[in-house]
């Protein structure tokens, strides 16, 4: 056991040195006799012990041994795989198929649902409805239609397993206000009427909790979150990434700048890595480099310029070569082999821990369908969207749109562990957030406007980079253009 009780005691810590010691008494704690026998004879990592110290707050830290175990000293940089789909692809695109992947997504989310209201079965409504003398109802189910009235009012029809109900969210209450996604599942509470219209009061989603508190490092440590470098594009910032390596390395910048860089110690990229080849009409015409292998080969080469402290994360995107429906694997044996060896290949959306901090990783595709399905957010903001995401704890909601989904037995893209960090791209825009805790991050692009997202006005915001100080759940920006 480490207990430290802040400012005042500190018993049965292990630890290295006598300066830690030494450090200990410096910051006004007092260590017990005992602990500094136990500090000698354990030999901790000394980043463990500063990763302590300064996650301390007012209160008593109590840490037992398990908890002790996954603190990894700074030169460690493990990345475990929590999900991902990479080699466990079950779907065919049998009929059969879709109805599991639907029934699943509903069991999932209603299930969380159901752990904050109870709802009755759509198929007892009329049965029930008014047989206690009290029209009170709720219910949970699967939006299947929505439209809006002559008079305004919108009219959501929801499928359960048993059948389905329509609802009505009055123009002149609170409850019209939430933004109804198609195959997003809440929960609905009103009252129903002789007819069996469901009025309703308030709409439960299975959004993350208001008391979820977020991880944080043990020890001191930040991550790059980037995105969408397109390499072999003609577009490709290859200057501003010259710049960022050499920040990297330490090569240029002042001293504060040199002592945010020598803290990162990951690198998570998530998606489109390259251009790709034949992904919009006349694309060839926007390369620099026309073979998908030789793209990847120099991606290879920019990444190796890294310094080595830093661990590479990569997951795909809609640029590149995979299939295109998603959940979209890591990218195949004959491409992850021309990179360094200690990179790590995972698919698209995963979920990865760095240093004890859960990150969802997600190109971002069904940012698209979100940004047309929710007024307020837009590619400027694509952290609006994320949030929806969060908020109906699925990360693309929207069935039949822009994501081609496939149907696997399980559904891969429902929030189902709360993650401490949501990564994402595609839309080329920064957008960084705070929802209930979670920190949602999109990471930009190294890609300039391209002559295609000219032609559809679409506005990148290149040479960004969000870094995350794993420890302080801080996010700066750093540019490089
Ligand atoms: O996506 C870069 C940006 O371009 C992102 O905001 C989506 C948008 N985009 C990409 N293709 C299309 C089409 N066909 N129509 C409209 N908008 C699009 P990237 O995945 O890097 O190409
Ligand atoms: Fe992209
Ligand atoms: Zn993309």
């Amino acid at each position: 056991m480490v207990y430290i009780f802040k400012g005042k005691y500190v018993s049965d810590m292990n630890c290295e040195t006598d300066s830690i010691v030494q450090k200990f008494i410096e910051g006004g704690f007092q260590i017990h006799p005992d602990a500094i026998g136990i500090i000698k004879q354990y030999g901790a990592p000394t980043s463990m012990i500063e990763g302590i110290i300064n996650s301390l707050d007012d209160s008593i830290l109590v840490v037992s041994p398990d908890h002790v175990k996954p603190f990894q000293p700074q030169t460690s940089t493990e990345v475990k795989i929590l999900k991902d789909i990479t080699d466990i692809s079950t779907c065919v695109g049998d009929y059969d198929e879709f109805v599991n992947y639907f029934r699943d997504r509903y069991d999932r989310l209603s299930g969380i649902i159901k752990r904050r209201i109870s709802p009755q079965p759509m198929d007892s409504l009329k049965r029930n409805g008014n047989s206690h003398g009290k029209n009170d109802v709720c219910v949970v189910g699967m939006v299947s239609d929505f439209t809006t009235t002559t008079k305004g009012h919108k009219i959501i029809t929801l499928d359960d397993s048993t059948g389905n109900c329509s609802v009505l969210l009055p123009k002149d209450k609170g409850v019209f206000e939430n933004n109804i996604i198609l195959d997003e599942v809440i929960g609905i509470s009103g009252f129903i009427t002789n007819d069996g219209l469901i009025i309703a009061n308030h709409i439960t989603y299975p959004e993350v909790p208001i008391t979820n508190s977020p991880n944080r490092s043990p020890v001191p440590s930040s991550a790059i979150l980037t995105s969408d470098l397109h390499v072999g594009s003609d577009v490709f910032l290859e200057d501003a990434w010259d710049r960022f390596v050499k920040w990297l390395n330490l090569d240029v910048g002042d001293e504060k700048q040199k002592a945010v860089a020598e803290k990162i110690q990951y690198m998570v990229i998530a998606g489109d890595i390259v251009d790709g080849v034949g992904i919009y009409p006349n694309q060839e015409y926007e390369l620099t480099i026309a073979d998908i292998y030789d793209q990847y080969r120099r991606a290879a080469e920019y990444l190796a310029e890294l310094p080595d402290r830093i661990r590479i994360i990569i997951s795909p995107g809609n640029h590149d070569a995979v299939r295109q429906a998603e959940p979209q694997p890591a990218l195949p044996e004959e491409i992850r082999r021309l990179f360094d060896e200690d990179v790590v290949f995972v698919g698209n959306p995963s979920l990865i821990e760095i240093s004890g901090i859960r990150i969802l990783i997600y190109h971002g595709r069904s940012l698209e369908d979100l940004i047309t399905a929710v007024p307020k957010a837009s590619y400027d903001n694509p952290e609006i969207g994320m949030v929806e995401m969060l908020r109906r704890r699925h990360i693309s909601p929207v069935y039949g749109a822009h994501v081609s989904i496939a149907p696997e037995s399980t559904d891969h893209f429902v929030i189902e562990t709360i993650p401490d960090i949501v990564h994402c791209g595609h839309v080329h825009t920064i957008g960084i957030s705070k929802y209930r805790g979670v920190t949602l991050i999109n990471s930009g692009t190294w890609q300039d406007q391209t002559d295609f997202q000219k032609r559809l006005n679409i506005k990148p915001d290149p040479a960004k980079v969000p870094i995350i100080d794993l420890q302080t759940m801080g996010v700066s920006v750093v540019r490089f253009i």
